[in-house]
């Protein structure tokens, strides 16, 4: 690493508090460090008379809070972000020279998680992609790997990108819907770009409805390379594994949980870390070489289509741990700026047409974003490690470069002066050429490849590799959205008519749910094939039947049996769920025993929905008084439409009742049985609460 001129190392600023040094932290200045001896009344002409112009205090102040706002970003608005740590727990030396791989190396982190449509005010749990952010400040300069919850994407080539983007964002007319792709514009343009078919499976799936952050699966989705010190490349692929196994919601809970909190995502990733139960995922990597690329039915470059890991395994190469909240929103989350073009010495880029639009896409838009090419120095973006070449100046350049070294060549040291950093061949970073080989010359074309020309095969591999469960839920949504597609007739159809290229049974399903006409099957560019299902690709076969990172609602009242109800917390905290107990009012319950419960949460501010789990714990008495209360029966209600473990105990029966409860293994008492089936959801249960497609 070049060793930097001695000045410009380090940005400023990176304290939080807003006084200049060496002032007294408790006397509150202005911007200039003027102490403010008023900060309750402007200064005015007589105690009723007109502002003075002159009061500097009410001017800055007012002048700084008028310009507090930044634009939000194009996509990926809203987002929630938090530091933490990548441990390096294996030696792969013989694929990547990049120091962040080192065994046993620890490096700083910082993730945001995002949705992709709507903007910064919206909700956390719209059907969306979202967005799996991870900064790396690695001791070689900043890794940036920018992924998804999902291994693909819509389109196939950077030009298309403002496309998907307008189409799918809020209508260009009446600024509606936010946050949602359910509407006319996006289905009409998504209908006539049949590559967008095998994400589109995903976005129908509950993958777009992950419970937490904390239970989704991130990807690099690139086909990147890694690079070892002899200057051999291999092809890989970037994989994140929740620790906590993936975990979604259901479209009716994903809707609830938007009216019972819009910041649901947000709210758990906090609390988790505020309290010490860190989240993890593990860092995987499939790794292939050009045989491996050439033998496939895919294109590698081709950002729509994933590799099996059946057939090539994902090994487990180090653990992400998120273990700091962030001290400022604003300073941090909305400032931080990621770059796939960030990547150290070690890893390459491939030439994934999408990736390739990314590298400038993401410099550029900090600039309209940050306001300034010097967002590097802002604290959050910054190297930890040691930074300097010759770009100087610009809007807000907090650093102060010594000397007159500016330029290089130079020959300054010669003659005492500080002549600046110096390339390195040998430790810098080059890219290299393709994995074997390289066919990078060529006419100027404006062309895809014929091999990416498959959009049906891995649709298909993906609809066929879930459960007859999440089958109905990706016709269910289908229909959903493509009902919501108003004013243009031909769209459900044409977009019935590619599915057909799918799965004829989803097809029909879809066309059936909407009450329309099957159509002809639209002509595909290239027959698809039948792929090997793959069971990494279901949700509902990779989810953990845990306690962990979950929460259990406890229902109470008065009257309450005070040994049950110590029974189930204790449970609850044994098997390491989160316990929250909720009552009619907030101020608690009082117990069997004579005792005063409090409440985490009223009854009516706390729905089912925001939990995984509920255990009822009431008297007969608590329960005749709960029958009348709406709030108690909707929390039961859906809880079980939710498909969660109800555990009850017998005098609360009446209300299970009302609620529509029918007993199923999900359903228990307030035993060991409940702790078991909390852990899980039901399923099977589905088919007898709603008609799905
Ligand atoms: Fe992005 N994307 N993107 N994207 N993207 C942005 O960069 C873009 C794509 C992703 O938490 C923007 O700083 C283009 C794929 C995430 O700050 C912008 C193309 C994947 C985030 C941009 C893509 C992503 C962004 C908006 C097609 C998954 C949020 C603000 C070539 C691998 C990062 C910003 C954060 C953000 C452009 C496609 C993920 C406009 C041109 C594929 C997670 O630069």
């Amino acid at each position: 690493m070049a060793k930097s001129p001695k000045s410009s190392s380090k940005p400023t600023g990176g304290e939080t508090h807003q006084s200049a040094e060496g002032l007294d932290t408790a006397v509150l200045t202005t911007n200039h460090g003027v102490p403010v001896s008023d900060n309750q009344n402007s200064l005015k002409s007589g105690s009723r008379g007109p502002t003075l112009l002159e009061d500097f205090v009410l001017r800055e102040k007012i002048f700084h809070f008028d310009h507090e706002r930044i634009p939000e970003r194009i996509v990926h608005a809203r987002g929630s972000g938090a530091h933490g740590v990548f441990e390096a727990i294996d030696d792969i030396s013989d694929l990547s020279k990049a120091a962040v791989f080192t065994k046993g190396e620890k490096t700083e982190v910082f993730v945001r998680f995002s949705t992709v449509a709507g903007g910064a005010g919206s909700v956390d749990t719209p059907r969306d992609v979202r967005g799996f952010a991870v900064k790396f400040y690695t001791r070689e300069g900043n890794w940036d790997l920018v992924g998804n919850n999902i291994p693909v994407f819509f389109i196939q080539d950077a030009l298309k990108f403002p496309d998907l983007v307008h189409a799918v964002k809020m209508e260009a007319d009446r600024g509606y819907p936010q946050a949602g792709s359910a509407h006319d514009t996006f289905w009409d343009w998504a209908s006539l770009m049949p590559e967008t078919t095998h994400m589109l499976m995903w976005a129908m799936s509950d993958r777009t409805l992950p419970r937490s952050f904390r239970t989704m699966e991130g990807f690099g989705v690139h086909t990147f390379k890694l690079v070892n010190a002899a200057g051999k490349a291999s092809f890989v692929k970037f994989h994140w594994k929740p620790r906590l196994g993936i975990q979604s919601t259901i479209w009716d809970e994903a809707l609830k949980l938007q009216a019972a909190d819009n910041d649901y995502q947000r709210r758990d990733l906090f609390e988790a870390i505020d309290t010490g139960d860190f989240p993890q995922w593990d860092l995987g990597i499939q790794v292939f070489d050009q045989a491996f690329a050439d033998a496939q039915p895919y294109d590698v470059l081709d950002a729509t289509k994933l590799i099996p890991e059946e057939d090539v395994p994902v090994r487990l190469i180090g653990t992400l741990t998120l273990n700091r909240n962030v001290d400022n929103f604003f300073a941090e989350t909305e400032q931080v700026a990621f770059l796939p073009s960030n990547i150290p010495p070690g890893i390459d880029f491939s030439n994934d047409p999408l990736l390739q639009g990314r590298l400038f896409s993401y410099l550029d838009t900090q600039n309209s974003r940050l306001g300034t090419t010097n967002f590097h120095q802002i604290p959050i973006n910054a190297p930890r490690c040691p930074f300097g070449n010759f770009q100087r100046d610009g809007k807000m350049q907090t650093m102060v470069p010594k000397g007159r070294a500016n330029y290089e060549p130079n020959s300054l040291a010669a003659h005492g002066e500080e002549g600046g950093p110096r390339e390195s061949p040998m430790a810098g970073f080059a890219t290299v050429d393709a994995v074997t080989g390289s066919d990078e010359s060529g006419e100027k074309l404006r062309v895809r490849s014929e091999t990416f020309a498959d959009h049906y095969s891995q649709a298909r591999l993906f609809y066929r590799s879930q459960t007859e469960s999440e089958q109905a839920h990706i016709a269910s949504s289908f229909v959903f959205e493509l009902s919501k597609v108003g004013l243009l007739d031909q769209v459900p159809g044409r977009m019935v008519a590619n599915l057909r290229n799918v799965d004829e049974g989803l097809a029909k399903r879809v066309a059936a749910g909407l009450g329309i006409e099957l159509p002809k099957k639209a002509p595909a560019a290239k027959t698809p094939i039948d792929m090997k299902p793959s069971d990494a690709l279901s949700i509902h076969k990779n989810m953990k039947a845990t306690l962990e990172g979950r929460a259990v609602g406890i229902l109470i009242a008065d009257g309450t049996d005070a040994a049950e109800f110590s029974t189930v917390m204790t449970a609850v905290k044994k098997a390491k769920g989160k316990a929250v107990v909720v009552a009619p009012k907030v101020g608690g319950a009082k117990l069997s025993d004579g005792t005063v419960q409090k409440a985490d949460g009223q009854l009516a501010g706390s729905p089912s929905q925001i939990f995984d789990a509920v255990a009822i714990v009431l008297s007969e008495e608590g329960c005749a008084a709960l029958l009348k209360e709406a709030a108690a029966v909707d929390f039961v209600m859906n809880a079980f439409g939710h498909l969660k473990a109800i555990g009850a105990s017998k005098a609360a029966q009446p209300l299970l009742d009302k609620a529509g409860v029918e007993p199923d293994e999900g359903v228990t008492g307030l035993d060991g049985a409940f702790v078991k089936a909390a852990a899980q959801r039901f399923y099977a249960r589905e088919p007898s609460l709603r008609m799905l497609a």
